[in-house]
């Protein structure tokens, strides 16, 4: 799995995923990284990348040669490697948000280049020719697209195979069955005055597999009833669900 990031902060990128699990699949060589800076496609002296906009207002725009180039360098040295082409992506506010079902499906392909927005935006010239698709990670505002490509990676690396550790912890994952986790409890049985749900200590794996379905659909009611429709509307729920939900209500 590959990542080709074009960015202007390559040290930013470089600097998050060597920790945890996406550090430990890194020095196991599962996945790579490399960051392109379009700076470093520049002629001109002052290594221009962004220019102020058309038509007027606030920030500047990110100039579509530098950033065509810098594509250009990426496509020149993956064919000197033989290695297979990558989809772009643009990380972008005006994406279409990350799912986890897109994580998955980036997941089991060979990689993308991801290209990171800064100041106000990118050339619309750049992202008609050579983009595939925007993405965004959540409705709110960040300074640029690099936080963004890293929780991507981030998200999609622990998905391959070898990365975690257990084999059942991604496909536990809340979001895979569109509903919330459960609480967690661990040693010891008192803790800041409070104790742990007797069901989890009475060793009947059929009580508390029902007690951890009941907390996740009570939770994703009280937190993201959003997610609950979804999960009514596409046939997740089964009858005890439904049972569970209306006694509770
Ligand atoms: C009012 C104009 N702003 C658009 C909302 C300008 C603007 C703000 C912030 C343009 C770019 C950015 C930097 N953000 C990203 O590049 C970004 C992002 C984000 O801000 N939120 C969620 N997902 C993403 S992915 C890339």
């Amino acid at each position: 799995m590959d990542f080709e990031v074009i960015t202007v902060f390559p040290e930013l990128v470089a600097s998050v995923l060597p920790y945890g699990v996406t550090g430990r699949a890194l020095s196991e060589a599962r996945y790579r990284v490399r960051s392109w800076n379009p700076r470093d496609v520049t002629s001109d002296n002052y290594r221009r990348i962004d220019d102020r906009p058309y038509g007027g207002g606030p920030g500047m725009v990110m100039m579509a040669e530098p950033l065509a180039r810098c594509l250009q360098a990426i496509r020149d040295r993956r064919a000197a490697e033989a290695a297979p082409p990558l989809r772009v992506a643009c990380l972008s506010p005006q994406g279409a948000p990350l799912t986890q079902a897109r994580v998955q499906s980036i997941s089991q392909g060979p990689g993308m280049i991801l290209l990171c927005g800064r100041y106000e935006g990118i050339d619309q010239r750049f992202l008609d020719a050579h983009v595939d698709e925007e993405i965004s990670v959540g409705d709110f505002v960040a300074s640029g697209g690099e936080l963004p490509a890293l929780l991507l990676i981030d998200a999609v690396v622990r998905l391959l195979p070898g990365v975690l550790n257990d084999a059942q912890s991604s496909l536990q994952d809340s979001f895979v069955d569109g509903l919330l986790d459960c609480p967690h409890y661990t040693r010891p049985e008192v803790a800041l005055g409070a104790s742990v749900p007797p069901v989890l200590l009475s060793g009947n794996h059929l009580e508390i597999g029902r007690w951890r379905r009941r907390q996740s659909l009570l939770a994703t009611r009280s937190k993201r009833p959003d997610l609950l429709e979804q999960a009514a509307r596409d046939g997740r729920l089964t009858p005890a669900d439904q049972r569970i939900l209306d006694e509770a209500s």
